[in-house]
């Protein structure tokens, strides 16, 4: 009889404090937000179906609410559980059930990587690091019944050359408003909180262009006109790839979003280009608007802190090509007192900046932020995961009390998100847009 895996993924945000889902998520920026997110399914899933042999039944099925769930999503053979911290315990208590009854059950992903001997007491087998260079070995073992306890990847020279086809075709496509593609994988930057893919492939590698289009053109065949969101660290590191990347996608009519650093900013052709082919919003961890929250936070070279005198230019400079940037601000970062609250705000009222996100400081297992914490007695519970929403505090901040940083993320949400500012910062976006072509276009006549 044939062998059938589930894909599960623990889908959704999740937000712990009680005050900030009372009121805070819902105002309107937070909602809109999340709401354009919540529903991205889990690409590391699909990817790992990919990869499995076609005798192998798979199915993907996604757990927003493990409490709405009686018993388990499905019966399988086994099961492949992805996590994230924040959602690690409801992983831990559906592993459980699973294994109740039987079912082989297969953890891995960003938390399991970071505490493997914790999950381990979850699970038949951990992955840790990168999926793809474990997952053939530990199917051929599971299908004759040799499942190793672990399979570690850490090491491994995985290039996403080799990278398979994600099973998009496993999704009910009517159900998400995004997808996401990876076209690059790791980070230059050490940044000391950062708790991205980049802790689990430590170099920074490339997707050749021709993978990440076939794999958009997979989606477009079921959905003709979508928004991509890139499941990158950092997309433009690599300017030669990016510009092979914007030529390919400019064929392709979609919009897209993705992550990448305010260098960015420095390539006025690449903006073309980026806006030519299809660029809405570029997200950037501008993190702080003061030298004081910005000292150290990048750990090879202070990079970040050498950005912010350009910060304001940059903004303006990537905004004027018709690309929204959505400007991400760390609260209670170390060299942040309480007047960080209004120097944020100042900084973003003036700045254009069409999208904001605020979260604060977090402390992810795995990060030299969370050693450097723990050194300091400075988490506030130790294996607290379900802190690590980036709206939860779960470290004592350096310049501030825990009270005073909950209160100044939302008392900043309530001004950043009213309806009134968020107007305002669309209508700047689109003068500055109107602005720019009229001056393109007065450029042109005055040549003609
Ligand atoms: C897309 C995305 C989402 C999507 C989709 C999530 C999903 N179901 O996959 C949505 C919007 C739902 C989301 C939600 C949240 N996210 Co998010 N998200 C991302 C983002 C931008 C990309 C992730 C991605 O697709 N990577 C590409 C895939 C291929 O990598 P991967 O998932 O890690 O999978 C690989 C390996 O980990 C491994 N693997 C993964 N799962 C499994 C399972 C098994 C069995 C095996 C063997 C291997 C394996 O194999 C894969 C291939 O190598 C990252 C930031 C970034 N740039 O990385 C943040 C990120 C992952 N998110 C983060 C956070 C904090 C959240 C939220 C808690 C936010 C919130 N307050 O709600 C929630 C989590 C909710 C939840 N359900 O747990 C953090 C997580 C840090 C951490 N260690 O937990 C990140 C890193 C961003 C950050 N600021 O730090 N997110």
């Amino acid at each position: 009889m044939g062998m059938k895996i589930g894909f599960i993924a623990m889908s959704g945000v999740r937000a712990h404090n009680k005050a900030l889902t009372d009121h805070g998520l819902t105002l309107p920026g937070f909602v809109e937000r999340s709401k354009v997110i919540a529903s991205l399914p889990s690409l590391g899933l699909l990817t790992l179906a990919g990869l499995t042999p076609r005798e192998v039944d798979v199915e993907y099925v996604e757990v927003p609410d493990l409490d709405a769930v009686n018993g388990v999503p499905g019966e399988f053979d086994a099961v492949a559980i992805s996590s994230f911290s924040a959602q690690i315990r409801e992983a831990y208590r559906l592993a459980d059930r699973y294994r109740a009854r039987g079912t082989r059950v297969i953890l891995g992903g960003l938390h399991v990587s970071a505490r493997p001997a914790e999950a381990a007491q979850h699970a038949d087998t951990i992955v840790i690091g990168e999926g793809e260079p474990a997952w053939p070995a530990l199917v051929a073992d599971l299908r004759r019944g040799a499942l190793k306890q672990c399979y570690d990847s850490r090491g491994c020279d995985f290039h996403l050359a080799e990278a398979p086809m994600p099973r998009f075709d496993l999704l009910e496509i009517d159900r998400y408003n995004r997808l996401t593609v990876q076209t690059q994988r790791g980070c230059p930057f050490r940044c000391e909180f950062c708790a991205a893919s980049m802790r689990i492939a430590p170099t920074f590698k490339v997707k050749p262009v021709e993978k990440v289009m076939a794999e958009i053109r997979r989606i477009r065949e079921r959905w003709p006109h979508p928004f991509i969101e890139f499941a990158d660290d950092n997309t433009f590191v690599n300017k030669r790839h990016g510009r092979e990347l914007m030529r390919a996608l400019a064929k392709e009519h979609v919009r897209w979003f993705t992550e990448t650093d305010i260098s960015v900013a420095e390539d006025e052709e690449l903006l073309r280009m980026m806006h030519d082919a299809g660029c809405a919003q570029v997200l950037i961890g501008l993190e702080s608007p003061s030298p004081a929250g910005l000292d150290g936070l990048e750990q090879k070279a202070n990079w970040k802190s050498k950005q912010r005198a350009k910060y304001r230019k940059a903004i303006d400079r990537i905004q004027g090509h018709g690309i929204t940037v959505n400007g991400c601000f760390i609260l209670g970062l170390d060299g942040a007192g309480p007047e960080s609250f209004a120097e944020v705000w100042d900084f973003v009222r003036d700045s254009g900046l069409y999208e904001i996100q605020i979260t604060v400081q977090t402390a992810f297992p795995g990060t030299p932020l969370y050693e450097r914490l723990d050194r300091e007695g400075r988490l506030l519970r130790r294996d607290a995961w379900e802190l690590c929403t980036l709206f939860d505090v779960n470290l004592k901040p350096a310049g501030m009390s825990v009270a005073e940083l909950e209160s100044g993320l939302l008392s900043l949400a309530a001004k950043i998100y009213s309806d009134e500012f968020t107007r305002e910062r669309r209508e700047k976006f689109f003068d500055r847009r109107r602005q720019n072509l009229r001056d393109a276009a007065s450029i042109q006549e005055a040549q003609a």
